[in-house]
């Protein structure tokens, strides 16, 4: 399997995210992704290679032109409004919820920074445009292996990408890493395209993008957001709309779900995968499944993913696995590689 490695990852360093009415050190660190390339250099899967260089065109199919060129300037824009500014990051404080207007694009920079967020749990940092961007490169290069012949390939990058929409980041994500995968392949010719995503939270970004797709089926396990976040999307009767009605599904779980159950949604996702007639696999390889994850609640254990693997390893697709969310960090490595040998040891 091929490792697609962002090594700019480090350059999105936020420092604090808003949490139950103060601001808590961020739970998405660099660490994590240092941890996935140890484990990947203990237990070697393949070559770990730099992203090839895509330009902005291929970012356009799955984001909207403002929310780049936003995204592009604002740390910029964040700094002019006070020198003083350069040493916090930006955090959004005000949203164009129902009833407001989110066409016009106001100039005042906080009102954007709303109008392109859903949450105050994801802040824009210095260095988070060149991080997503080099994480979208990755994304793109491991759907290109994929779709020119490689069984896997892993892209292996932070921010993750699954709540950013196609106009709005939050939830730590910035730029749909997996709808870019998944895009890229159906670029390169893939009729069917299968996004399933396993990270704890569901991933609205991506369901979103593709909800009124019939060429890209979504389908998502994850923690039952009446009580998880994201909270407004991810409901088990969100099935897609027009063109795509019946090619979303989603498997939300009550907080507490061991593996015995998990294993049972992810048997049911893989039939729906394989109903659909999908010719690769895009994984949202979220890890905040684990037993202790800071942020999320199911009681997944490091053996277990190995499993996974084999699972997601018999539906038999050529797979892009997307790095995504897993905040216990001292073992989300162990976590990613035991996907990735699982799904390796089973072909
Ligand atoms: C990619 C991804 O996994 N994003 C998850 C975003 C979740 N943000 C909300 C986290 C709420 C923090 N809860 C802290 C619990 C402290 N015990
Ligand atoms: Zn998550």
């Amino acid at each position: 399997m091929l490792t697609f490695y962002n090594h700019l990852h480090t350059l999105h360093q936020g420092k604090l995210e808003m949490f139950r009415g103060e601001l808590v050190p961020c739970f998405e660190v660099p660490d994590r992704a240092d941890h996935v390339l140890a484990e990947l250099h203990r237990r070697p899967l393949g070559p770990v290679l730099p992203p090839q260089a895509f330009d902005d065109s291929a970012l356009t199919g799955i984001h909207s032109a403002r929310y780049l060129s936003f995204l592009k300037t604002a740390w910029d824009e964040w700094v002019a409004l006070d020198p003083a500014n350069a040493a916090r990051d930006a955090l959004p404080s005000v949203w164009p919820v129902r009833t407001l207007r989110s066409d016009v694009l106001p100039a005042n920079f906080a009102a954007r920074m709303g109008l392109f967020s859903m949450d105050a749990g994801t802040p824009l940092t210095s260095g988070t445009w060149a991080a997503a961007r080099a994480g979208a490169d990755c994304a793109l290069s491991a759907a290109n292996a994929v779709a020119g012949g490689e069984r896997a390939a892993f892209a292996l990058t932070r921010p993750p990408g699954h709540h950013a929409g196609a106009d709005f980041f939050g939830g730590y994500c910035f730029l749909n890493n997996a709808a870019l995968a998944a895009q890229q392949l159906r670029t390169q010719g893939i009729a069917r395209v299968a996004v399933l995503d396993i990270d704890y939270h569901h991933g609205n970004g991506t369901q979103a993008i593709f909800y009124d797709r019939a060429d890209v089926y979504f389908t998502s396990i994850h923690g039952d957001p009446h009580t998880e976040y994201p909270f407004y999307l991810g409901y088990a009767d969100e099935l897609g709309c027009g063109a795509g009605l019946g090619f979303n599904r989603n498997l939300p779980l009550p907080r507490g779900t061991g593996f015995a159950a998990w294993r049972t949604a992810l048997v049911q996702a893989l039939q729906g995968i394989a109903g659909f007639g999908a010719q690769a696999l895009v994984v949202s390889l979220g890890l905040d499944t684990f037993d202790g994850d800071p942020v999320a609640g199911f009681h997944l254990h490091s053996a277990d993913y190995l499993a996974v693997g084999a699972d997601l390893a018999a539906v038999g697709l050529p797979t892009v696995f997307v790095f995504e969310g897993g905040y216990a960090v001292a073992e989300v490595g162990v976590s990613a590689v035991n996907v990735l040998q699982g799904f390796e040891q089973a072909q």
